[in-house]
C-alpha cells in the first residue's frame, strides 16, 4: 500500500502527518492573511452618511461600516485579530445598552452632542475624544444634539472569537441608569491621585475617557522639546494609570506627532495596527506601497510589515493607533526591529 493510501487511513481515523505541513506552519516570519489597507474618508464619508438613512439604530443595534479586510475572509476582521468599524448615530438617537466580552475603544471622528454611558459613568465625547468600554461592561450611547456623530471603533473580536471566549448580554432597557457622578473616574484615576481606601478589581483602565484637548496639548509639548523615537517619532501611549500600561488588556492605543517634513525610519513589529488620520496629511509606507492619508483616514497595518512615516506637508501630522501589542508582550511573542 502507497503513501496515499496511508493517508487516506490515517485521514478517517481524524489523524494527519506533521511532516507534510511543518513548513507551512512554522514559518520563518509571521504570514499574515490580512494585507495593508487604506479606507479614504471622502469615499468613506457619503457610504456613512447613506447608511443613516437606510438602517435606524434601533434596527441596527450599532449603525456601523465594518472596515473588512480585503485579504481576510471575516466580516468582522480588519486584522487576524483586531476589529474597526466607523459607526454614525443620528440626532435624537440611542444605541442601546448592551455588553461583551470583546473590549472596545471609540475615537470620535466628527460631530458634537453624543455621550456614551459605562458602567454608569456618563461620559461626553468630542472630536479627537478617547472612550473606552472594556471586556463586559455595560454600554449605551446617545446622541442629544443637532447633527450625526461618527467615530472609530476598536475591538478585539477576531481574537475573542479565535479563543471561543465570546459571551453577549442585551440589558432589560434601552438606555442603563447614570448612577454615578459626572467626573467620576477621571477625579478618581485621572488626577495623578488614586482611592487609597478600595482597590480596582478589573484588568483594564479605570479612566474611561481620554480628552483629546489634553492628549493634544501634552503631545505637541513634548514634541516641541523631543524628537521622540526614529521609527514613530513623538508617540505617545494612553496608559492605565494604576499600571503604567495598556489601556485595554488586549488593545494599546496610541497618539503620534510627525513634525512637517519627517522622513521616519522603518520598522517592523510582531503586532497589527490601525492608524486614523487626525490632524494634517502624511504617507504611511506599508512594505513598499505608499498609503496617503489625511484627516479621517484609516490605513490598516499587518503584522510584521515594515512600516515608514513621512510627513511631507507643512504642518504637524496627528495620528491616532491602536494595536494588539498587549495581547503578545506577556508571552514573549511581541517582537520589533530597529529597538
Ligand atoms: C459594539 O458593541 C459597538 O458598542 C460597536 O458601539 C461596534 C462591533 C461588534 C460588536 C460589538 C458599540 C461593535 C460592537
Amino acid at each position: 500500500m502507497g503513501a496515499e493510501d496511508f493517508g487516506e487511513r490515517l485521514k478517517a481515523q481524524a489523524l494527519g502527518p506533521l511532516w507534510t505541513v511543518l513548513a507551512d506552519a512554522l514559518t520563518p516570519t509571521p504570514r499574515p492573511r490580512e494585507v495593508a489597507h487604506a479606507w479614504h474618508w471622502p469615499t468613506v464619508r457619503p457610504l456613512l452618511y447613506e447608511s443613516l438613512e437606510r438602517v435606524s439604530a434601533a434596527e441596527a443595534e450599532r449603525r456601523v461600516l465594518v472596515l473588512q479586510n480585503p485579504g481576510l475572509p471575516g466580516p468582522t476582521a480588519c486584522t487576524e485579530t483586531l476589529y474597526a468599524g466607523i459607526q454614525i448615530i443620528g440626532p435624537g438617537e440611542v444605541a442601546r445598552t448592551h455588553r461583551h466580552t470583546p473590549n472596545a475603544l471609540r475615537f470620535i471622528m466628527e460631530g458634537t452632542g453624543a455621550v456614551t454611558t459605562v458602567d454608569g459613568e456618563r461620559l461626553v465625547m468630542e472630536r479627537g475624544d478617547l472612550v473606552t468600554t472594556p471586556t463586559w461592561t455595560w454600554h449605551d450611547h446617545g446622541n442629544g444634539g443637532d447633527e450625526p456623530v461618527v467615530w472609530l471603533d476598536g475591538l478585539d473580536i477576531p481574537l475573542v472569537q479565535s479563543l471561543s471566549a465570546m459571551f453577549f448580554e442585551p440589558y432589560p432597557e434601552p438606555q442603563q441608569p447614570v448612577t454615578l457622578p459626572a467626573g467620576h473616574s477621571r477625579h478618581r484615576y485621572g488626577m495623578g491621585l488614586r482611592p487609597a481606601f478600595e482597590g480596582f478589581p478589573h484588568p483594564y483602565s479605570p479612566l474611561l475617557s481620554y480628552p483629546y484637548r489634553e492628549a493634544r496639548a501634552a503631545l505637541a509639548a513634548v514634541a516641541a522639546a523631543d524628537r521622540g523615537s526614529p521609527w514613530d517619532g513623538v508617540r505617545m501611549e494612553y496608559t492605565n494609570p494604576l499600571s503604567g500600561g495598556s489601556v485595554l488588556p488586549t488593545l494599546d492605543a496610541y497618539l503620534q506627532w510627525i513634525p512637517p517634513g519627517a522622513v521616519l525610519q522603518p520598522v517592523r513589529r510582531s503586532s497589527s495596527s490601525v492608524y486614523l488620520g487626525v490632524e494634517g496629511h502624511g504617507v504611511i509606507t506599508i512594505d513598499g506601497t505608499a498609503f496617503p492619508w489625511g484627516v479621517n483616514d484609516v490605513v490598516v497595518v499587518p503584522s510584521w510589515a515594515e512600516v515608514q512615516h513621512q510627513n511631507p506637508g507643512g504642518e504637524p501630522a496627528v495620528l491616532f493607533s491602536f494595536s494588539n501589542s498587549p495581547v503578545l508582550r506577556p508571552f514573549g511573542l511581541y517582537r520589533e526591529t530597529g529597538a
